[in-house]
């Protein structure tokens, strides 16, 4: 986009300082990203972001979430007399014309926040950094626990495992392009059916009333945090998706994605596995940070949540690759199905590990 354009974006915020540059930033595939330059040494950089809206169908709702969790999280800080605390939470500027924290132009929504200086982002962690995740992840859902504001659902049943099923059993009754009948989707899909019942057993008890939604941040990959130069966390960004759910989306979404030796698309199944080292580091510190308030019934279930989310995100790819490959981009046209059969050999090897995570956990526990 034009300089001028991005300028006339930025001046509808309330930014101090002069606009000097405004660069493409990062390489998000959701979200349009840039630094905005400000030409006084006094005055902060920003950040100019564009929100997908045919991702989030409500960008009202998802800044009026954004909104009120980083001025909750701000206010905990400064209760905590913590220092440094503009690196620590993000700060996004309200508009000039109705104090709203995006901007509507030309029909795209946009959004501006204070650029954290000397800050890194990570694509790939050790067991170091995972338990520093671990209790990044935990202080945030610990933070969150007595906002007083109830937040939106910003994408509707996002980790509903009921509903993804769902979805996928429409996507085969229809069958759109011809590829249900391939031997290796029916293979799959009796694996999936053979774990259908137990995976949607925190809808059920949700629905009984056994297990609570929290604020919870529903991406929690590695690479939503920011670093500072002695590799600790300072904080968590990309809050999009932040809406109450099960405590199971943060900590399972983390370790299918943190805890599998390879990435999630890597097609030599005998390559993926569920590395217990970064499970270890993540669920120490997890519990370091969240046990004040997890119910029994929330430990109990960790190891649970490990094999649910690549589980739900075989089922995902699976009924993308069944759709016709319409919601992830794909390399090559048997893309969806090697993500999906790769969170499936993840899945296995989760399911290896049970009685070792649950030693685990009652060791933390105990400690
Ligand atoms: C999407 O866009 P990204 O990589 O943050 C998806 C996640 C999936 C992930 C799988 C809004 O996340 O739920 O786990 O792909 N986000 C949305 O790669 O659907
Ligand atoms: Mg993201």
């Amino acid at each position: 986009m034009e300089q001028n354009q991005l300028k006339l974006i930025v001046s509808k915020f309330d930014v101090k300082g002069s606009v000097e540059e405004i660069k493409p930033l990062g390489a998000g595939l959701i979200n349009d990203t840039y630094k905005v330059v400000t030409a006084e040494s006094t005055e902060p950089d920003y950040v100019l972001q564009r929100v997908n809206e045919n991702v989030f169908p409500d960008v009202d709702m998802v800044m009026r979430n954004i909104g009120a969790v980083t001025s909750h999280i701000r206010q905990k800080l400064e209760a905590a007399g913590e220092d440094d605390i503009e690196r620590k939470v993000l700060r996004f500027i309200p508009t000039k014309a109705d104090g709203k924290l995006y901007a509507v132009v030309d029909g795209k929504y946009w959004r501006l926040m204070v650029f954290i200086p000397n800050a890194i982002t990570k694509q790939a962690v050790d067991p170091a950094s995972s338990r520093d995740a671990g209790r990044a992840f935990g202080r945030f859902q610990a933070m969150l626990a007595d906002i007083p504001v109830q937040l939106g659902e910003t994408i509707k049943d996002f980790h509903n495992m009921e509903f993804r099923l769902q979805q996928l059993r429409e996507v085969v009754a229809k069958d759109p392009v011809g590829r249900v009948s391939e031997p290796k989707v029916q293979r799959m899909l009796q694996e999936i059916d053979a774990r259908a019942f137990e995976m949607c057993k925190a809808e059920r008890m949700g629905r009984e009333g056994t297990l609570p939604k929290r604020v919870c941040h529903c991406d929690t990959k590695v690479n939503n945090m920011m670093f500072n130069d002695r590799n600790e966390v300072l904080c968590v960004i990309d809050l999009d998706t932040v809406m109450p759910n099960f405590i199971f989306s943060d900590y399972g979404d983390f370790l299918r994605t943190g805890a599998n030796f390879v990435a999630e698309d890597n097609a030599d199944m005998a390559a993926v596995g569920f590395n217990m080292e970064i499970f270890k580091a993540f669920t120490e510190g997890y519990l370091e940070s969240a046990r004040s308030f997890l119910l029994p019934v929330e430990i109990e279930n960790l190891p649970y949540a490990a094999a649910l989310f690549p589980y739900m995100q075989c089922v995902r790819f699976l009924w993308d690759y069944l759709s016709g490959d319409k919601y992830w981009k794909c390399q090559y046209p048997e893309h969806n199905f090697v993500r999906a059969n790769n969170q499936l050999h993840l899945l296995f090897s989760v399911e290896s590990h049970y009685p070792e995570m649950q030693a685990f956990i009652r060791q933390c526990l105990n400690k």
